[in-house]
């Protein structure tokens, strides 16, 4: 069966560089994108943008939103605190899955938490529509997750996506905040991503 109700989580870290910037999720707005239109519900909870301390907000979005699928950014930066939003979601009966750079460098190591069910390494874009949609891990290229008796799985690589224009553009209509930067602090913005070509000389 597949997830249907979907809380996608920044944590509340603000580090280095991003205390010029409200960080914008971009990751999970991609993902978000891929998966709003096979789900019921999908909500982004930005932790960094939320009054409050962060176990209270997301208590507070665990009951409201009762998600199946809870899905965690992570880079190391946010290692701590990712995992004890994993362990609240657990303890809510939700399955736990966390993606970007971090859990993408050490899988073993975050799976080895009891409250994190899998990981998706890489770019999640392809390999998260494929789990929501089969509401499982088994046979999902790019995802690493535990087997029954506990072991550690990794499924093979997915390949790069070659074509981005393929991808729908992020689901920024799901963007509950407005994200400022202390550097133009009299206008909104917001993150562009391009394409890098190569060139030989
Ligand atoms: C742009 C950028 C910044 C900008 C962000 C601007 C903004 N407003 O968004 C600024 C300059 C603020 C910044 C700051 C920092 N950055 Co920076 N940054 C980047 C950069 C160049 C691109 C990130 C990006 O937008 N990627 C595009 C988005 C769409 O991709 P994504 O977030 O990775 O999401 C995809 C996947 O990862 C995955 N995914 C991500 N999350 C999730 C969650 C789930 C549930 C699933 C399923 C999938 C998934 O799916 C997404 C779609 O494919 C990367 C390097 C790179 N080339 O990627 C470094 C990088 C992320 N930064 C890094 C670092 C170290 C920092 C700082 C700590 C620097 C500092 N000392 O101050 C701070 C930390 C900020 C913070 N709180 O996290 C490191 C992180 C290393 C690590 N292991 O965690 C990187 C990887 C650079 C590097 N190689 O060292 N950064």
């Amino acid at each position: 069966m597949s997830f249907k109700r979907i809380l996608l989580v920044k944590p509340s870290g603000r580090h280095g560089l991003s205390y010029a910037f409200d960080l914008i999720p971009t990751g999970l707005e991609y993902i978000a994108a891929m998966v709003e239109d096979i789900v019921d519900e999908v909500t982004i909870l930005d932790l960094a943008m939320e009054d409050g301390p962060y176990q209270k907000v997301i208590k507070h979005y665990l009951a409201a939103l009762n998600p199946d699928l809870v899905g965690i950014t992570m880079s190391a930066t946010d290692h701590s605190e990712g995992l004890e939003i994993a362990r609240l979601a657990k303890d809510k009966g939700a399955m736990t899955v966390l993606g970007g750079y971090h859990p993408t460098a050490i899988p073993n190591e975050l799976l080895s938490h009891p409250q994190v069910d899998m990981i998706v390494r890489g770019e999640g874009d392809l390999t998260f529509k494929e789990l929501v949609f089969n509401g499982g891990p088994k046979d999902v290229r790019g995802i690493s997750y535990k087997g029954a008796n506990e072991e550690t799985i990794h499924n093979p690589d997915r390949d790069f996506i070659e074509d981005l224009d393929s991808l729908p553009f992020p689901a920024r209509h799901l963007r509950k905040y407005i994200y400022g930067t202390k550097l133009l602090p009299d206008r909104d913005y917001d993150t562009l991503i391009d394409k890098y070509e190569h060139q030989s000389s």
